[in-house]
């Protein structure tokens, strides 16, 4: 493996250390498309079943720590959370090595929303929405959470559905009302994610990351954006996007997943590796010209319908180790010496032949090193684990029963 000059094995080693990746609970629960459900006996039904799932991920991989939680699919019940009921999950999270990680407040399953949460005409539909995501602050401090991750299924189907400018000034009052409850708690950031369409057609809200970093601003300092790897029209250019919010300051984390087509969620690195190598390449070589980390959440957000949730989990996690080792392989001096030189051609080759590099044998090792599995997916095929909570949660214990077919 060629390392870059002036960069010694165990300075990828350190960084690898230090590079964490949150899993989702509804990874590892069954979800589908809108037209249909597939049941996988082994899926989790309930928030202590995807704790177990998380933590078996975490455990041959070594790097997913943390677990997010959205929260009407995980604190059922509606009407306030129970203090307790919320500090036992956090507990049982502890207890198998875990921490809870970004809470997802759910605006989009409520019959009330079908036009819209915090941009809906109705001030009393906008208070519950806004009165939802500050229970999910209080929800994440009893749960020692530091992160709030918000997404919005608001937009619009039609031209003249609705008052673009004014459903816009609604959105930025509802951030500004939950900055002020965020900034009460000792760290916790709030992540605004983006998204072109889906489920509206016609024109979303937060449609796309400079909507949502001047959401952000206007909120506040705890406020930043979320980068959906999926949350993009065809062809669009992530890595600059990143580049870009990383030097305003504005970039506070990613959902990863791969796509060919739309929000597909299908594992990292399925479709576009090289896409994925260099968005880290903008990251890492950021973090070299400040000699330090970017604050950055790196989170999966993947609901797998046909693998294995599991399996699926720990192939993305894989990918994720295998594409930032990559990236720390480039040799950023070479390519600003060939930009000096106008030399196109060496500027490119330079991280390219970061991308062309094989690290599966660097990452074997030093997974080795610290106690893992050199290969986390064959040790989990071979821990039986998938069979065996199968067995326990059992095939007719969940059926379908309508409502939301995604999960
Ligand atoms: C959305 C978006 C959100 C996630 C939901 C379930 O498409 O990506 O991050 O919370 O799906
Ligand atoms: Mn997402
Ligand atoms: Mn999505």
């Amino acid at each position: 493996m060629k390392l870059p000059p002036a960069l010694s094995e165990q300075h990828i080693i350190d960084r690898l250390n230090r590079f964490e990746i949150e899993t989702p609970s509804w990874g590892y629960a069954d979800t589908g498309t809108r037209f249909g459900k597939f049941l996988q006996d082994a899926a989790a039904a309930t928030i202590e079943e995807k704790l177990a799932d998380a933590a078996a991920v975490h455990g041959v991989t070594g790097c997913c720590p943390r677990v997010a939680v959205h929260v009407l699919w995980d604190f059922p019940g509606g009407g306030g959370f129970e203090p307790r009921a919320v500090a036992a999950v956090g507990e049982r999270a502890k207890s198998l090595g875990l921490r809870i990680g970004s809470i997802n407040p759910n605006l989009f399953q409520d019959q009330c929303y079908k036009l819209g949460s915090v941009t809906n005409r109705d001030p009393a539909i906008r208070r519950r929405a806004i009165g939802h995501m500050i229970e999910s602050v209080r929800l994440g401090t009893l749960l020692g959470s530091d992160l709030l991750s918000l997404w919005f299924a608001d937009g619009t189907n039609y031209p003249g559905q609705g008052h673009i400018r004014e459903r816009k000034r609604w959105m930025s009052e509802a951030f500004g009302e939950l900055h002020d409850a965020v900034a009460e708690t000792g760290d916790m950031q709030m992540l605004i994610e983006y998204k072109p369409f889906e489920p509206a057609f016609y024109h979303t809200d937060i449609a796309d990351w400079g909507m949502a970093a001047a959401f952000a601003r206007a909120a506040g300092p705890r406020a930043k954006v979320l980068v959906d790897t999926g949350h993009h029209l065809p062809g669009c250019n992530i890595e600059h996007i990143v580049a870009f919010l990383i030097d305003e300051g504005m970039l506070g984390g990613f959902h990863f997943n791969d796509r060919k087509y739309a929000d597909d969620d299908l594992t990292v690195g399925s479709i576009d590796p090289y896409q994925m190598f260099r968005i880290f390449n903008e990251i890492v070589m950021a973090e070299r010209e400040r000699g330090a980390d970017l604050a950055i959440a790196y989170m999966i957000d993947q609901s797998h319908n046909i693998k294995p949730k599991t399996e699926a989990m720990i192939e993305t996690v894989a990918a994720c180790q295998e594409y930032f080792t990559k990236a720390l392989l480039v040799d950023h001096a070479a390519a600003a010496a060939a930009r000096e030189q106008d030399d196109v051609v060496m500027a490119e080759r330079a991280i390219k032949d970061a991308f062309a590099t094989d690290v599966r044998p660097f990452l074997a090792e030093y997974r080795a090193s610290r106690g893992l599995p050199r290969d986390p997916l064959v040790a989990f095929r071979e821990s039986g684990y998938v069979a065996r909570v199968a067995a326990e949660r059992g095939a007719g214990k969940r059926k379908p029963k309508g409502g939301s077919s995604y999960a």
